[in-house]
């Protein structure tokens, strides 16, 4: 595979761009070697600096359930721009795109746009500590709900994988605010709730993980921490800006039945412009200025571009969302089994978690249910897996703490050349 130009490209982006990128997991840190450029992407597939193509599974670390340049994303965008890039002032497809958002996920009665997923849980969490009076945050091991200073504790997604499991830079009287516990044990959740209940602001969770890859939540494990938030009087904040219109039409939340007090989103709803929202119950929505005290603000927050883009995206996930979802459910399944199947003939150990578009190969022969089990993979095995991919033009998340995606652009010609792929990138790591 050539590579000179991206290598090029890397030489002179490591001189003036901190490690080369704008975000840490793009560098390749955790599977070696140096990051590929891509210049564009149609449909599933995306095409490098140095002309080679590759079967897109990172979607842009989610946004891109419809696949690259959807041509109704293209042109609404197109004709966006001619009316301007940003105003500064109300427009009436913030009102849509609330309207939106509001009627695909009924517990979102108010919603707030932001700029990105970080925003919106730093948000969040501003406002429960607000309405509630109360300090401390419950966030579970291995989960990552952005970089803002009270969830970069122990984070999932790049910190973990760059090993860093807290920030330098994090105060250390504010990380004691925020009580880390491990994912699926409903045990350390009530033991949680019985020293720290009265002064728990709120427990925030990804309801299906994807950022120690992807994990599920153990039957009873969301309603447990609906139920204890309830009695305790602290807030329920769904983090969804994955799982959002990514695992379900209604989220996870109208997967698993569960009422958020708050739910955070991004991704999937700027349809890949730079995007996030918050939102919830009305009486802890209002506290939020203008309307209350709460301050939160952005220059670019509902920026008209990134709505259009969004709206599009959300509409056509609206009207086909019969078959599409359903679809989507079936290429994973297909992919996931057949990856599972491919392992056990080359006695590779693997468990392949997957829900909905999201799926994660992990190298181990254990379930992986949280972060210690899904720290304890084998991840040099997982490095030389990612390379042998991409040699074969598949292009994996770079990281064995991130999920992959199949986009409605995967079709199964697609499915069949990543097995195929697969096939004989396991042989190599066998
Ligand atoms: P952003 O600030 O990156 O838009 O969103 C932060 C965030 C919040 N919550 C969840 C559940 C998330 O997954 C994310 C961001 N996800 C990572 C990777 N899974 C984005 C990729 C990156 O950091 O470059």
């Amino acid at each position: 595979m050539r590579r000179e130009r991206s290598a090029e490209w890397f030489r002179r982006a490591v001189r003036v761009i901190p490690g080369g990128v704008n975000s840490p997991v793009r560098a390749f840190r955790a599977v070696g070697g140096e990051p590929i450029f891509i210049c564009s992407a149609r449909g599933a597939y995306l095409e490098d600096a140095d002309g080679n193509r590759f079967i897109d599974y990172v979607g842009s670390w989610g946004p891109m359930i419809l696949g690259h340049a959807h041509p109704e994303v293209v042109r609404a965008l197109e004709e966006a721009v001619r009316r301007g890039t940003s105003y500064g002032a109300p427009t009436s497809w913030e009102v849509e795109m609330a309207e939106e958002i509001r009627q695909a996920l009924p517990s979102i009665e108010k919603v707030r746009m932001t700029n990105s997923g970080t925003e919106a849980t730093m948000s969040a969490i501003r406002l429960a500590r607000a309405v509630t009076g109360r300090r401390k945050i419950v966030k579970f091991e291995g989960c990552y709900h952005g970089h803002a200073d009270a969830l970069l504790v122990r984070a999932g997604s790049g910190v973990a994988t760059l090993g860093l499991p807290d920030s330098p830079g994090v105060l250390p009287e504010l990380a004691a605010q925020t009580l880390v516990i491990p994912f699926n044990d409903e045990g350390a959740l009530e033991q949680t709730f019985e020293v720290h209940g009265r002064d728990i602001a709120g427990v925030i969770i990804e309801p299906v993980v994807g950022n120690m890859g992807c994990v599920l939540p153990k039957p009873g494990f969301l309603s447990k921490a609906r139920e204890l938030t309830e009695r305790h009087g602290a807030l329920l904040i769904f983090d969804e800006v994955i799982t959002g219109f990514r695992v379900g039409y209604h989220g996870a939340q109208g997967l698993y039945g569960i009422r958020p007090d708050l739910t955070c989103l991004g991704k999937i709803i700027g349809g890949g412009l730079p995007v996030g929202a918050f939102g919830g119950r009305e009486e802890v929505m209002r506290e939020l200025a203008p309307e209350g005290p709460v301050y939160q603000a952005g220059t670019l927050s509902g920026n008209p571009l990134a709505m259009v883009a969004g709206l599009t995206t959300l509409r056509i996930l609206r009207r086909d969302r019969e078959t599409l979802y359903p679809r989507l459910e079936h290429l994973t399944t297909r992919l996931a089994e057949g990856i599972a199947i491919e392992a056990e003939r080359c006695g590779v150990p693997v468990r392949v978690n997957h829900l909905a578009s999201m799926l994660t190969v992990f190298f181990t022969d254990r379930e992986v249910t949280d972060w210690t089990s899904a720290a304890s993979t084998d991840r040099a095995r997982f490095r030389r897996f990612f390379h042998a991919l991409l040699e074969r033009g598949i292009y994996w998340p770079p990281s064995p703490f991130e999920t992959a995606f199949v986009s409605a652009a995967h079709g199964e010609a697609e499915i069949e050349m990543t097995l195929d792929a697969v096939r004989n990138a396991l042989r190599e790591v066998a």
